[in-house]
């Protein structure tokens, strides 16, 4: 069963029937089947369980009624209010960041994700007293933290934990160097790279498969996508455009997540372009922007000198005509906008478009080698340029330096000359 609290300090940002959708559609991501949902107006929190005493004796009624084995509290508890309230409901529970931590551990494919979603629960749990959950495991099977590993966890103190995360970074920085080289030999090619950012559900594989012509995985599932993927594309006037799909936001992302996935985001981070994929469908859509620039903020994107942004407003078939006409009347005011509709491929051309225009206005980050004794050049791209890194390959220095086209283009004649 889920339970979502309104805390008092939270306000109007979401109603609460987008959250309970919400949660339900988290739950239902790794197969948990949800009986009942409900938000629960918290007027005062109650410290040990933060649900009210009268609150936490409903909800253990209607557990029992419905006979729910979990209890799911779409807010962060701390251990000792997790704990408190599973002794007074009478059933197991999980938090929000517990949830999400599942749902990746589930669905992170790749070496790195699965370290460090690995490394994010450790963390998390590290704070924790661990349960067992071998009931859920026997019913689900799989990847999932909330069994099997649990199990050896009970005896684990903090110091195994501890040194079990030193080793996932240690194998993490290994991925990470080998995945750096992949990198730096696609950057040597001066391809621009966009990105697609999100809430989850916005449609991004969506627009991603419409773009490229592939066939990524695209389901109305929370966190369908979670580790990045990346295809050439042709845009107006390019001969070849790296377009990278990404994993989606969510509110209330769990910290550990956001640094944990900070790596796996680094595609986001060096990209000349962000289309930021809205759904202009949902109710809380302005709230869900609000999410994603968060994210983006606490991943260094609110910076000077970060990508350029463009919103693509997706999922307008959705919409009423009027509603249409009037997101239509808004971009052509603004520019930095585009309303699409990756199901049906409206107006995907613009986009494309859009995306192009954007690309030629906007800096770049080339992958420059120079001679390290060329003391000139060397202080020339810094000056005009922002070198974002710098490293020395035997007698050459290797920058990757952000460039308008302009400055890029007087290079180049620089470098001919
Ligand atoms: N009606 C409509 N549905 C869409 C549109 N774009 C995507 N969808 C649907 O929205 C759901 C989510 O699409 P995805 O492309 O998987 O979304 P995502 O942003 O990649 O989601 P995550 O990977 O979970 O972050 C799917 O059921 C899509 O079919 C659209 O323009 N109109
Ligand atoms: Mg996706």
């Amino acid at each position: 069963m889920i339970v979502v609290p309104e805390l008092p300090r939270e306000g109007a940002r979401r109603s609460a029937e987008a959250r309970v959708e919400e949660a339900e559609g988290l739950a239902e991501a790794i197969g948990i089947h949800v009986v009942a949902a409900r938000p629960f107006r918290v007027r005062t929190v109650r410290p040990s369980t933060l649900l009210g005493k009268g609150q936490v004796e409903e909800i253990s009624e209607i557990a029992k009624g419905e006979d729910a084995h979990l209890l799911i509290v779409d807010a962060a508890l701390t251990p000792i209010q997790q704990k408190n309230l599973e002794e007074e409901a009478g059933t197991k529970v999980i938090d929000r960041t517990g949830l999400i931590l599942e749902i990746f551990g589930e669905r992170a494919a790749t070496a790195e994700g699965r370290l460090q979603v690995e490394l994010a629960h450790l963390d998390y749990q590290a704070g924790r007293l661990v349960r067992s959950w071998t009931h859920l495991e026997r019913q689900r099977g799989g990847f999932g933290f909330l069994g099997g590993p649990g199990e050896t966890q009970i005896e684990a103190d903090r110091r195994l934990i501890r040194d079990r995360m030193a080793k996932i970074r240690r194998e993490l920085d290994q991925v990470k160097r080998t995945r750096t080289l992949h990198r730096d030999r696609r950057q040597r090619a001066p391809w621009p790279v966009i990105a697609l950012v999100g809430y989850t559900n916005a449609g991004k594989s969506t627009l991603f498969n419409r773009l490229t012509g592939e066939a990524v995985f695209a389901e109305n599932l929370l966190f369908a996508t979670l580790d990045p993927t990346m295809r050439d594309i042709r845009l107006p006037g390019f001969d070849k455009v790296i377009l990278s799909d990404t994993v989606g936001f969510v509110s209330d992302l769990p910290t550990e997540l956001i640094a944990a996935f900070r790596a796996t985001l680094e595609e986001v981070r060096e990209a000349d372009l962000l289309v930021h994929v809205r759904n202009m469908a949902h109710p809380d859509r302005e709230a869900q922007r609000e999410d994603v620039k968060d994210v983006l903020a606490s991943l260094g994107l609110a910076e000077e000198g970060s990508p350029p942004r463009i919103e693509a407003w997706n999922k307008v078939d959705l919409l009423s005509e009027e509603a249409r006409q009037r997101l239509y009347e808004e971009a052509r005011r603004r520019g930095d906008v585009m309303p699409i509709s990756a199901a049906t491929g409206e107006r995907l051309d613009r986009l494309r478009e859009q995306m192009a225009e954007c690309l030629r206005s906007g800096e770049q980050v080339h992958r420059i080698r120079v001679p390290a004794t060329d003391g000139s050049r060397i202080a020339w791209l810094h000056a005009r340029g922002e070198v974002l890194d710098q490293k020395l390959d035997h007698d050459e220095l290797e920058l990757s330096v952000r460039l308008s086209p302009d400055n890029w283009a007087r290079f180049q004649a620089m470098e001919s000359a």
